[in-house]
């Protein structure tokens, strides 16, 4: 386990994550570190991309993600947790707490993609706590309306059911409304919310709590979106169990979805008790200590 000597580097931004739940951090990664993400990414999406799943299961989808947290073992997974500050940012993010890697999504939007509807992490997975992070990372320069956008401190307020990416309507419920209220079609109401949206560049990591509420904007006819992203948690996040889900027929909201939930994004959950800490689990790996 690497340890991390910028300890307290980040701090600045820590207080601006614990309040709203969103930070930007602008040239967090240098080109070296950037460079090697856009390796990884190249060299996994487009050699598994039969294995990355369609946002949405109407057949004319352009966003597409692949998700992992079984790549403890792999050079990949190795050398970006070694060579990259990621870790190091997650942890000054967590106060300096035991930092544990979780899962890693790519995300690829191709040219004229809707959005990505908005939803909650936290009502996909079942974990809770101040030590969860995730970090948004483009691998090209964006302009605002082409970003991630994090509703500042949604976190702390209510969690909604997950919408299940139904295209006809972005607030269909994943779970039974009498467990968890219906998302707001917060598109059609986007001045009542605050949204925080701003233009990136290459290196900069937008780091966001899971319970915020989330979307990624539009892409244009002529972009290709391709963005990076890392969760994280502390020894202060704890298993927090959700409802079971509907009986959703073939209504399914992506192309694989549930055995994804199955077989990856859920995986390690199941050694654990409601409440207790997620790093009790042996599922993850400590990636760095508390100091
Ligand atoms: O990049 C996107 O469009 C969505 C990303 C997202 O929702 C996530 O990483 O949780």
């Amino acid at each position: 386990m690497a340890t991390n000597p910028d300890l307290g580097h980040y701090s600045p931004y820590k207080a601006r994550f614990d309040e709203d739940g969103v930070v930007l951090i602008p040239g967090a990664l240098n080109e070296a570190e950037m460079s090697l993400l856009e390796q990884c990414y190249e060299s996994h999406f487009n050699a598994d991309k039969q294995l990355a799943e369609r946002m949405y299961g109407d057949g004319k989808d352009e966003i597409y993600f692949l998700t992992d947290n079984t790549i403890r073992a792999g050079e990949r997974y190795q050398r970006l947790m070694a060579e990259t500050r990621i870790a190091d940012i997650a942890q000054d993010l967590f106060g300096g707490h035991d930092t544990y890697y979780y899962l890693e999504q790519m995300w690829n939007k191709t040219g004229g993609a809707r959005r990505t509807a908005w939803h909650q992490d936290t009502a996909y997975i079942p974990f809770k706590g101040p030590g969860l992070v995730i970090f948004w990372i483009p691998l090209e320069p964006l302009y605002a309306e082409n970003v991630l956008e994090v509703i500042r401190r949604s976190h702390k307020q209510t969690l909604f059911n997950a919408p299940m990416y139904d295209p006809k309507d972005h607030t269909e419920p994943l779970y039974d409304e009498r467990d968890l209220p219906r998302i707001p079609n917060i598109e059609n109401e986007r001045e009542k919310w605050d949204i925080f949206s701003t233009p990136m560049q290459r290196g900069d990591v937008l780091a966001f709590h899971p319970g915020c509420i989330h979307g990624g904007a539009p892409t244009r006819p002529d972009q290709v979106r391709r963005s990076y992203t890392f969760r994280f948690f502390s020894d202060e996040a704890w298993f927090s169990p959700l409802p079971g889900k509907r009986d959703l027929g073939q209504n399914r909201f992506s192309n694989q979805r549930q055995d994804t939930d199955d077989r990856i994004v859920l995986k390690g959950f199941e050694q654990l008790k409601p409440g207790d800490l997620l790093c009790q689990s042996n599922e993850w790996e400590r990636v760095r200590a508390a100091v």
